[in-house]
């Protein structure tokens, strides 16, 4: 629940527009209030935002901007499916032709083991509000980062919501791929963006912090090639007693689709437990809850990571600060 904001230029007029979706506190998705909507930036012209609602054929609030036909217009792939919008220009957006040969337009879902069930494809792509969208391999095509939680599928298992243990990563990057396709929203051949259950690879492990939980994907040591940053957290019990503790700093190269975790070379006292006692009872909390900033925050020319600190409820949080002292980033707070 709650409310996000995504920024992207949706009418390609250089401008940034705004995506506003969620859902309030304690309302249900199918309740009043839900709304997906595109404000389109005018400020330089009528100095307004003007409002474009947005109908997906099935209500998600977890809805992100890709050029999935490459024509240069930023289109929507909606979670649930999932599905895919085409940016027709002025904030209009193609109806789907038919649900399932969208979906399956954009993504195989070609698991050998699962070869005709197709509501498992939502299992490999599972879209969410953490994910990163970029070039992670550099070949020019764009790429989805889904952060996850390991053991997520084991314990869904154990839980009797799955009849498997399916054979994915909960952690992934989905590297998309270039094919020619006959898409019916276009009426036509396209060469369309395509996301295969073949280019997932996974994210390295980390066992006691099992949780990714926010990631930033930044040139930290400025060699040209950007880094994958990902805060971690160890998840701990099932819903309802889950509970989240500590935090572990992972730093992972891309060398084209390899992925290489480098988290030792490249930071020292990259995590910490939750052990700790203040207050009585109360627990010292050392998850960096509002994730991770990864930025030259002060000009020096060197990147820090860091947290920035909750207020409110949080207000025993820890703000840790990691800068980069030319070969290593070294905790200053
Ligand atoms: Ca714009
Ligand atoms: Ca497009
Ligand atoms: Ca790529
Ligand atoms: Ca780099």
């Amino acid at each position: 629940m709650g409310f996000w904001v995504i920024i992207a230029d949706l009418d390609n007029d250089n401008d940034p527009d705004i995506i506003v979706q969620g859902v309030p506190d304690a309302v249900g998705s199918d309740q009043p209030g839900n709304e997906i909507l595109f404000l389109e930036n005018r400020l330089n012209q009528l100095n307004d935002f003007k409002i474009h609602e947005f109908n997906p054929f099935q209500f998600t609030t977890q809805n992100f901007p890709v050029d999935m036909n490459m024509d240069g217009l930023l289109d929507i792939v909606s979670a649930s499916g999932p599905h895919v919008y085409i940016n027709k220009g002025n904030f209009e957006f193609e109806s789907l032709y038919d649900p399932y040969e969208n979906s399956i337009d954009f993504f195989g879902y070609q698991n050998p083991d699962l070869m005709n069930d197709f509501n498992t494809g939502g299992l490999y792509f599972d879209f969410n509000s953490s994910q990163i969208i970029d070039d992670f391999d550099g070949d020019g095509v764009i790429d989805i980062y889904l952060p996850g939680l390991e053991g997520g599928y084991q314990n869904k298992v154990e839980a009797g919501e799955f009849p498997y243990l399916p054979n994915i990563p909960e952690g992934k990057i989905i590297f998309g791929e270039v094919e020619e396709r006959y898409v019916h929203e276009l009426e036509g051949n396209s060469d369309v963006v395509r996301f295969k259950y073949e280019n997932i690879v996974g994210i390295p492990e980390v066992s006691a912090y099992n949780e990714q939980y926010t990631a930033q994907f930044k040139d930290i040591d400025f060699d040209g090639n950007k880094e994958l940053v990902i805060a971690r957290q160890k998840h701990i019990g099932t819903y309802p007693n889950n509970r989240q503790e500590g935090h572990f700093i992972q730093i992972l190269k891309i060398n084209q689709r390899e992925i290489i975790d480098v988290t030792s070379q490249f930071i020292n006292e990259n995590y910490a437990s939750d052990d700790g006692v203040i207050f009585g009872g109360c627990s010292f909390d050392n998850r960096l809850r509002n994730g991770i900033r990864v930025d030259d925050t002060d000009n020096d020319g060197l990147m820090e990571i860091f947290s920035t600190k909750a207020g409110l409820l949080d207000f025993n949080s820890k703000n840790h600060i990691w800068e980069w002292n030319g070969s290593k980033f070294i905790k200053t707070e």
